[in-house]
C-alpha cells in the first residue's frame, strides 16, 4: 500500500534547479516507483521518460539493488574512508576496471558527478606537477558543457546561467566552441555529418596559450544537460589526436553517457576512443545511492606512487568515498546490468527508438529531432520573447498526461530506463505528439 501523503508546508525546502514558486503553487509529487513508472501523490502512474535525472538505468526499485542496500546497512553501515578499507569498495573498483575501456585501471570514488569532475580536474593538475610539468595549469572545457555545479565544474562548463552569478570562477580556463549546428545538421540520425572541423579550434587555443601551459581538456562525449548535442563524425577522434600530440590529458565526462546510455558500457566504447580520465556517477548505483567514480590510467596513477611509502600520495578524498552502502548498491547495480544485458540494450533498441522519435518531425513547433543510443532530443522553436516557455508547458502537460520528460531551454530531452520496451516507446512518443499538438 502506498501512503498518499503530501506535506502541508513546502516552504522550508529550497528546491534545486526548480522554479520554486511555480512548483509550490501546484506541486508535482512522486510517492512511489516501480520499474518504468512512478506513482504520484494523487495515485496516478507516470511513465519515466528520463530515467529519473538520467540515472535510473535499470528502472526503479529493482529487488537486487534494494536488498543489497538493506543488508549492507545492517552489516557494516560505515567504515572510515581514510587509512582504512572495507572489501566492497575494492570489489566495486575491480569490477569497474573490468568493465571500463582497456587502459583505465584505477578508481577514485566520490558522491556525485560534480565531485567526480572536481576530482578529475585536481588529478589532472597534480599529475603534471608530479611529472615535473607544473606549468600545465590550464583547463579547457567547451561552450554549453555541463560538468556539475561546483566551482571547477562551472569554470570548465559552458552553460551561461550556471556561471554568470558566481564571480571570477577558476582562472586559466578556456573553452572550445560547442558543436550545435541546426543549419547543417537538423534531423540527423545518430552522429551528425558536419562539424568535425570544430575540434581544430583546440589547436588554435593550444597555440594561443602554448601547449606547455595546458593540463587537460574536458568534454562530455555527448553533451546531455544542455539538450543532447551529439558529436559530429570524427570530432572526438580529433580531440584525442590533438591532446595526445601535445601531452594534454583528455577527460571524458561520462556522468550521462556511462553505464549503457549509448548502447555500450561507456561513451568511450561507442566512439572507440579512450580518454586518460573518465568521470562517472548517476548510473553507477542506478541513481539510488549517491556515488561517483573517476577512472584513471595506470600512467596517471603510477606518477603519484613515489616517495616514502608511509606518506599520503594524493591529498584528496571525501568522508563518504567508497561508502559501504554505496559500494554494495554499485555492485548490485553492475550485476543487474550484466544479468539483463542492459549495457548493450540501447544498441538493440536504438533503431526502434530512432524511428519513433523521428516520427515527430512534422509535428507543430519541432525544429530538430536527434538521437543516439537510448537518448533523444526534440528541439522546439522558442516563443518570441519568451524562451523556455513552450518547452516548460510541454513538460507540465506531459506530466499531467502521465509522462515524465526533461526540458532544458526549448529542448525536450529523453533518456528512458534501459529496461524500456517498444510499447513504452510508442506510448511516450504518442504522448509527446499529443502534447505538441495541444501547446501553444
Ligand atoms: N557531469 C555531467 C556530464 C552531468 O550530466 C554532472 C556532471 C553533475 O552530476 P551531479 O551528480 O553532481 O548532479 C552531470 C549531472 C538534466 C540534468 O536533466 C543533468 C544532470 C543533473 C541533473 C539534471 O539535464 N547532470
Amino acid at each position: 500500500m502506498v501512503a498518499h501523503v503530501v506535506p502541508n508546508d513546502l516552504n522550508a525546502f529550497w528546491m534545486p534547479f526548480t522554479a520554486n514558486r511555480q512548483f509550490k503553487k501546484s506541486p508535482r509529487m512522486f510517492v512511489a516507483a516501480k520499474d518504468m513508472h512512478y506513482t504520484t501523490a494523487d495515485g496516478r502512474q507516470v511513465l519515466d521518460g528520463t530515467a529519473g535525472l538520467w540515472c535510473v538505468n535499470a528502472g526503479h526499485c529493482r529487488p537486487k539493488i534494494t536488498e543489497a542496500i538493506q543488508s549492507q546497512a545492517a552489516e557494516l553501515d560505515y567504515a572510515p574512508a581514510f587509512q582504512m578499507g572495507h572489501p566492497k569498495a575494492f570489489e566495486l573498483a575491480n569490477r569497474l576496471v573490468d568493465l571500463a575501456p582497456k587502459g583505465l585501471d584505477h578508481v577514485l570514488f566520490t558522491n556525485s558527478g560534480s565531485e567526480s569532475v572536481e576530482t578529475a580536474l585536481k588529478v589532472a593538475l597534480a599529475y603534471h606537477r608530479m611529472k615535473g610539468e607544473g606549468s600545465r595549469f590550464r583547463l579547457i572545457g567547451r561552450e554549453r558543457g555541463y560538468h556539475g555545479v561546483n566551482f571547477g565544474g562551472i569554470s570548465v562548463g559552458g552553460i551561461v546561467s550556471n556561471r554568470k552569478m558566481f564571480g571570477t570562477l577558476l582562472t586559466g580556463v578556456d573553452h572550445l566552441p560547442h558543436t550545435h549546428d541546426l543549419a547543417r545538421n537538423a534531423f540527423s540520425k545518430g552522429e551528425p555529418e558536419h562539424g568535425a572541423e570544430l575540434a581544430d579550434e583546440l589547436e588554435r587555443i593550444v597555440t594561443l596559450h602554448d601547449p606547455s601551459t595546458i593540463a587537460a581538456v574536458i568534454v562530455e562525449p555527448v553533451a546531455g544537460s544542455t539538450g543532447v548535442l551529439i558529436p559530429p563524425k570524427g570530432y572526438l577522434q580529433k580531440l584525442r589526436d590533438i591532446t595526445k600530440k601535445h601531452g594534454i590529458l583528455l577527460i571524458f565526462d561520462e556522468v550521462i553517457t556511462g553505464y549503457g546510455r549509448l548502447g555500450t558500457p561507456f561513451g568511450a566504447d561507442y566512439f572507440g576512443i579512450t580518454p586518460d580520465i573518465m568521470v562517472t556517477a548517476k548510473g553507477l548505483t542506478n541513481g539510488v545511492i549517491p556515488m561517483g567514480a573517476v577512472l584513471v590510467s595506470a600512467e596517471i596513477h603510477d606518477a603519484f606512487m613515489t616517495g616514502p611509502e608511509h606518506l599520503i600520495e594524493f591529498f584528496h578524498g571525501y568522508t563518504y568515498s567508497g561508502n559501504p552502502i554505496a559500494s554494495a548498491a554499485g555492485i548490485a547495480t553492475l550485476e543487474t546490468y550484466k544479468e539483463e544485458g542492459l549495457l548493450t540494450r540501447g544498441a538493440e533498441l536504438g533503431p526502434y527508438w530512432q524511428d519513433a522519435l523521428h516520427s515527430l518531425k512534422d509535428e507543430p513547433h519541432v525544429i530538430d529531432v536527434r538521437n543516439i543510443g537510448l537518448v533523444g532530443a526534440i528541439e522546439l522553436e522558442s516563443i518570441a520573447g519568451a524562451p523556455t516557455k513552450r518547452a516548460f508547458s510541454a513538460f507540465v502537460k506531459a506530466y499531467e498526461s502521465g509522462y515524465l520528460i526533461r526540458t532544458t531551454g526549448d529542448i525536450i530531452a529523453l533518456s528512458p530506463p534501459l529496461i524500456v520496451e517498444t510499447h513504452h516507446i510508442d506510448e511516450l512518443v504518442d504522448g509527446i505528439r499529443k502534447v505538441l499538438r495541444e501547446i501553444e
